[in-house]
């Protein structure tokens, strides 16, 4: 068993409450999803007669006009099934299509009230810290407004535990198990876990800390790394057989090894095999990625990107890099009921992690494959002028939580 290195934590600052400005703008836009519909649109083929008196044979009402009348508006009775409506009107042979007038609703931003999330530059850059570039940022506040995460679906941060007693996190976390000390108690000696974990799902919008990328999931706490950060490929690869067992939908790994180890991949296969996501953080040497993140396709690698939306000069990089968050200046949650500031593609990879799990909330049936392409696809190409497209720095480029959500048709 090879000992693997864990992903440098550069800086870590420890902030004091005084030290930030609360953020008390709290507007929530989003109306809510509804299917209900009492219209029906109708197009007829050009040149067609007597449009009101078709509508009338059929026993409705046309209510108006839409597109210089190419489409007529049907009030569908009270007593009627849309449906039924419908497909009579398919029937009809000077019909060439008809539908239910969905509903649609205004895309805004939501913005939690949690009192640092001024500071939360990553989710949302207004270009107030010195040197940072106003929305070099995932748009997460857009993100909300499609979806804040399901309850139900559980993010595992296969890490060095969280502090499950953190007033950020303890509705949130539900304990796992220690694969270091062999007990059932995932409760963090190191830090970084309780980081990475508050990152991805802190408690959000309760007028407290931070705000987690998946404000409704939960986290699934299992220890893999001791309390100096480091641990065996094994106790990884058992921390994601494991997490898989107990139901988790997303497994977050910011942690890596510099050498290949065939039971991370045969992990990240049971993963792969079971539906589940695997994120992990590609490393902070400035050199080739570490496993498991060099394993992607298998799992979904990420790079950090800084506050003007460029690659953090100590990200790794390579052909195998898939995508990139913010991982500079990262505020999150920290044991002892405290906030602190870290820097890595460890706190890059979480963010994303949280994307995948709200994206799966969204759209539950998306396979891990659907769900890595749609998270690639809809990044933002933030370094187009010098390198185009794809490339070994960035990947695909740095996330981006309002188009993540605009593929509407996958399913
Ligand atoms: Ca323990
Ligand atoms: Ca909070
Ligand atoms: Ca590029």
């Amino acid at each position: 068993m090879k000992k693997i290195i864990f992903v440098l934590v550069i800086s870590m600052v420890f902030i004091g409450w005084s030290y930030w400005k609360g953020d008390p703008d709290n507007i929530n836009l989003n109306p809510g999803i509804s299917g209900e519909s009492d219209r029906i649109l109708v197009k007829f083929y050009p040149g067609t007669k007597d449009k009101d008196e078709i509508i009338k044979s059929h026993g409705l009402v046309k209510i108006g006009d839409v597109l210089k009348g190419k489409w007529s508006v049907i009030k569908v009775p009270k007593w009627k099934k849309a449906s039924r409506v419908l497909n009579e009107l398919l029937q009809d042979r000077r019909v060439v299509w008809a539908e239910i007038d969905q509903k649609a609703w205004i895309v805004g931003e939501v913005v939690p009230n949690d009192t640092l999330f001024g500071q939360q530059w990553y989710l949302k850059n207004r270009g107030t810290i010195t040197g940072s570039v106003e929305g070099a940022d995932v748009k997460a506040t857009y993100g909300w407004d499609y979806t804040k995460g399901d309850e139900n679906l559980t993010i595992a941060v296969v890490d060095t535990g969280v502090d499950y007693t953190h007033p950020d996190l303890e509705n949130k976390v539900i304990k796992g198990y220690d694969f270091v000390n062999t007990d059932s108690d995932p409760m963090d000696d190191h830090g970084h876990g309780t980081m990475v974990a508050g990152i991805a799902g802190a408690q959000s919008n309760n007028g407290e800390g931070i705000a987690g990328v998946c404000w409704n999931c939960k986290i699934l706490a299992i220890k893999v790394l001791d309390s100096g950060g480091m641990g065996y490929y094994s106790w990884i690869a058992d921390g994601i057989e494991y997490a898989v067992d107990q139901g988790a939908k997303v497994i977050n790994i910011s942690a890596g090894g510099t050498g290949p180890g065939i039971v991370l991949e045969d992990a990240l296969d049971y993963a792969w095999r079971n539906n589940v996501v695997v994120v992990a953080a590609a490393g902070n040497e400035s050199r080739q990625l570490l496993y498991p993140a060099a394993y992607s396709p298998k799992c979904i690698s990420v790079g950090a990107t800084d506050y003007a939306d460029e690659r953090a000069h100590f990200s790794n990089f390579g052909p195998n890099l898939d995508i990139s968050a913010p991982g500079v200046e990262i505020v999150s949650t920290f044991p002892g009921g405290t906030y602190a500031v870290g820097n890595g593609t460890s706190f890059a990879t979480p963010i994303v992690s949280g994307a995948a799990a709200l994206l799966l909330s969204l759209k539950p049936n998306l396979t891990p494959d659907q769900v890595r392409k749609t998270l690639l696809f809809t990044s933002d190409d933030v370094n187009s002028t010098s390198l185009p497209g794809f490339d070994y720095y960035l990947g695909y480029g740095r996330l981006n939580l309002q188009t993540l959500f605009s593929p509407i048709h996958l399913e």
